[in-house]
């Protein structure tokens, strides 16, 4: 990120933070990570599926990339880098915006030793709840060890995907549409796990294990 694109992003959270726009039009999740190298833990395509997957796929959200144009969806996130060491600024700018902006709760992901992002966007954007997502299983310790009076709630190392349910489960005390959304996500697992037990049980093992090869 060259300098000038970090000051027109700082510049551009600042100057949204001074608008009066209807809830219903700003993003409700904001979703930051220390690097674009943690986007396929954070969002989609890697190992497992994540927050973008658990959004978009399952919840009916969208993600909101301007700021004058909304989705038409009601329910949507935003998504940035902004690393706690090389853009401290950036961070603070977003962390110390979100909630006049709009954001009712933040996913925050890093990697690495020091995975400073998420604690220290809690630490700033409080009292707004931010989810830690250890984008690495060393990065486990350095998310959720907060100081008493410093709250931090976090998910296991990669898991983004239960860090956007986890979002939407905040959302849903106030929108009977996303509790609605996450109790229909839940009965689709459920009803996964009943079909394959009974496909288990009824082939067999040795049948089961090949139906698909
Ligand atoms: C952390 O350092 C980031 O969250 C990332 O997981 C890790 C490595 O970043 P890059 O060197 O790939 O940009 O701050």
């Amino acid at each position: 990120m060259t300098a000038s694109a970090v000051e027109d992003l700082i510049d551009r959270l600042h100057e949204e933070a001074t608008q009066d726009r209807p809830t219903a039009e700003t993003p409700d999740v904001g979703i930051v990570m220390g690097s674009d190298s943690d986007l396929e833990t954070m969002m989609t395509g890697g190992k497992r599926r994540g927050a973008y997957d658990a959004f978009v796929e399952e919840l009916g959200f969208a993600e909101q990339t301007d700021f004058e144009s909304p989705p038409d969806e009601r329910f949507t996130f935003e998504t940035y880098v902004t690393s706690a060491h090389r853009t401290p600024d950036l961070m603070t700018a977003y962390a110390e915006t979100a909630e006049e902006r709009g954001l009712e709760v933040i996913i925050a992901g890093a990697g690495g030793k020091s995975a400073d992002l998420p604690n220290m966007t809690a630490s700033i954007a409080y009292p707004l709840p931010v989810i830690g997502v250890p984008v690495q299983e060393k990065s486990v310790d350095s998310v959720i060890g907060m100081p008493t009076g410093a709250p931090l709630v976090a998910v296991d190392a990669g898991k983004s995907f239960n860090a956007a349910l986890s979002a939407a489960q905040i959302l849903a005390r106030q929108h009977d549409a996303v509790r609605d959304r996450l109790v229909a996500y839940h009965e689709d697992l459920r009803a996964g796990v009943g079909d394959v037990s009974r496909d288990l049980h009824d082939r067999g093992t040795p049948a089961f294990r090949d139906r698909e090869e």
